[in-house]
């Protein structure tokens, strides 16, 4: 599957379009990519080519599955991915150029302040598991329905019904976006059932190739292979695509270093306990075999 990334990522850095982001630091992008990855065997789309911190993205994951959208919880397992938001939001409002090692210990020690300045809106968890919901009250008002956990209903969904077309979840709450620290860039999952395998395709309106993607297609094959296993299916295809595919102009050392090397291996996914819900997995069930990597490369992340 890595020559499909490396193909991807050499043809962005070649062909795309420069152009001017959000972030200021600048990309080179293409439309609309896509990929598809063979999971049976419990093979697992970890990249090579650079030693990934998939711990990293199956915590996240699984604070995703939580509903939490604080870093607190993160920051705690030693997960520093979602500082940088937060931290950027904190130093503009207050005028505190407080460094990033302060700012974590201050989340993790001073629960006012984490409930304050930790916590990243309603983004991917509050969506996912309790999107809110309203219901008609009469003459134009509307009060608090019950929220809707997407997961739960998911699982039930795939469970009782797998050939329906309508098995799905989305973090693209329209009406909420405005409150959100960034919103959803994984933004749309669909599965399919056929021959007792479950297939996933995840849609992303956005990709940064040299870093997200290679924790988001982990996470995306993570969550398949534990709704397939709640859900008695062995592991069928993980289908990737993007609108815009994106090589930041400052990972130009990691897109040259990373087309330089050759992929080794065939990494494994395994679950090692079948916990008794969907909400129930924690890090230790997850282990990762035959991952010899070539080393990290470390690249800055577009805030
Ligand atoms: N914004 C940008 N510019 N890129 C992204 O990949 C991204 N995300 C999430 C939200 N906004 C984004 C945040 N996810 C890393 C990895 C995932 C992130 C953010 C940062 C990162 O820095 N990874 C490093 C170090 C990992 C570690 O801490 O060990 C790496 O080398 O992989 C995509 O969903």
């Amino acid at each position: 599957f890595e020559h499909q990334y490396l193909d991807l990522l050499r043809r962005v850095w070649e062909q795309g379009d420069e152009r001017r982001d959000r972030t200021g630091v600048g990309t080179r992008s293409l439309f609309g990519p896509s990929m598809r990855f063979d999971l049976s065997g419990d093979a697992v789309p970890l990249l090579t080519t650079k030693r990934v911190a998939w711990k990293t993205a199956a915590r996240e994951m699984l604070w995703f599955l939580t509903g939490d959208t604080n870093i607190r919880e993160l920051v705690r397992q030693k997960v520093h991915i979602w500082t940088d938001w937060p931290l950027d939001r904190y130093r503009r409002e207050t005028g505190d150029d407080i460094d990033r090692n302060a700012f974590e210990a201050r989340i993790l020690d001073d629960d006012a302040f984490a409930a304050r300045w930790g916590d990243l809106g309603p983004v991917y968890g509050k969506q996912w598991v309790s999107w809110d919901t309203y219901v008609p009250a009469g003459e134009g008002l509307f009060r608090q329905g019950e929220p809707i956990n997407q997961i739960a209903q998911l699982v039930s969904d795939i469970r009782t019904n797998p050939t329906s077309r309508r098995l799905l979840f989305t973090g693209w709450n329209v009406a909420e976006l405005s409150g959100m620290a960034l919103p959803p860039c994984h933004m749309t999952y669909q599965y399919h059932v056929a021959g007792g395998r479950l297939s996933g395709m995840l849609w992303q309106r956005s990709c940064d190739l040299g870093l997200g993607f290679a924790f988001n297609a982990f996470s995306a094959a993570m969550l398949l292979r534990m709704l397939a296993q709640q859900c008695d299916l062995a592991p069928g295809e993980l289908v990737w695509s993007a609108g815009d595919a994106h090589v930041y102009l400052n990972h130009e050392h990691l897109v040259h270093e990373q087309l330089a090397r050759e992929p080794r291996g065939r990494p494994v996914l395994k679950l090692n306990r079948r916990p008794a819900s969907i909400f129930d997995y924690r890090i230790d069930d997850f282990e990762v075999h035959e991952y010899d990597p070539h080393p990290h490369i470390s690249a800055p992340v577009a805030v």
